[in-house]
């Protein structure tokens, strides 16, 4: 049984094994876990949302969302999600900051957003970053998710060249992925109060805006927010992240989905970049898998609480 194998979550898992884990957990805890379907890749392939849910409430539920693996490369990012979605099971009614993140808030779990990049990383180019679409007049294949949300799309930071890693694609939202996503979060911008998109490396935690420089309209409580997740980052583990407005802690990147979800109206919207600073950048070694991703859910669980607690 694989989820009961404790050396699971610090491995790497093949696309075909995450469907399997996906649909195990679905059922092994079917109490706290439901499964939906939000769309379907480029060459077909389901994207699965997991749904964890504590005790029924009263109130409508405010949500929480956190996708994987938009990058396909970013390894890291799919472990996150699935040490993630474990750790939610094991400590439900157990930890009681997971049981009150849990009893306050739905949990949206998109564990691979680029299936089909995250495939042919495995298969064949282990560097490959987009998704796999083909588009009519180019030889190249595939568009940067991440440039192909409707943030000031295709301006400066992404590329309209299809052989490029950033291209952003034909139009927004051109891709069934980043589509499938923005559906979704559209039909649930009521309830979904929280963001949050995983990708690796660089150890930051990041907040609107990317795709321009810009504040946010809560800048400051945004900025507090992941200053104290990087401060309890330091304190449990001693690694240092760097945090702020993308624009200004990364680089100015057009198209993200944060900066998306933002302008939706989701005012609690993050990407992190998961460990390491470069050393061995998208080759993290598994051994290196529990620490990150502990230090990616203290991060989570240090935002939404006080968002919760609010
Ligand atoms: N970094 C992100 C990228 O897509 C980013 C940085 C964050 C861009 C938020 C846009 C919005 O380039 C990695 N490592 O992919
Ligand atoms: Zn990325």
């Amino acid at each position: 049984d694989p989820r009961t194998s404790v050396a699971y979550y610090e491995r790497y898992h093949s696309l075909e094994d995450i469907y399997f884990w996906i649909n195990k957990t679905t059922t092994d805890y079917a109490n706290i876990v439901r499964l939906l379907l939000i769309g379907s890749s480029f060459e077909k392939r389901p994207l699965y949302v997991l749904k964890l849910s504590g005790k029924a409430s009263n109130t409508p539920k405010k949500a929480i969302w956190i996708d994987c693996g938009i990058h396909a490369r970013e390894w890291i990012s799919p472990a996150f999600c699935l040490w993630f979605v474990d750790h939610c099971i094991k400590y439900y009614n157990e930890s009681r900051d997971v049981t009150e993140m849990m009893d306050s808030m739905d949990i949206y779990v998109l564990p691979v957003l680029n299936p089909d990049g995250y495939r042919y990383t495995w298969t064949t180019k282990r560097m490959w970053r987009k998704n796999r679409s083909i588009h009519s007049n180019s030889g190249c294949v595939g568009v940067d998710l991440n440039r192909n949300f409707d943030a000031n799309w295709c301006t400066s930071g992404a590329s309209s060249n299809p052989c490029d890693d950033t291209y952003c694609g034909q139009y927004p939202e051109s891709e069934p992925e980043a589509q499938a996503v923005a559906n979704f979060l559209r039909s649930h911008k009521n309830t979904v109060q929280l963001y949050f998109s995983i990708h690796s490396y660089s150890q930051m935690l990041l907040f609107p805006y990317s795709c321009t420089h810009e504040q946010a309209r809560n800048h400051d409580e945004l900025y507090e927010l992941v200053r104290d997740a990087a401060a309890d980052i330091k304190r449990y583990y001693q690694n240092n992240y760097k945090y702020g407005p993308g624009s200004k802690t990364i680089y100015l990147a057009p198209g993200g989905s944060d900066d998306w979800a933002y302008n939706l109206g989701i005012d609690y919207s993050f990407t992190f970049e998961l460990q390491d600073r470069g050393h061995y950048g998208f080759l993290l070694p598994p051994r290196l898998i529990a620490k990150a991703c502990k230090e990616g859910l203290m991060a989570v669980k240090s935002i939404s609480l006080k968002v919760i607690r609010k």
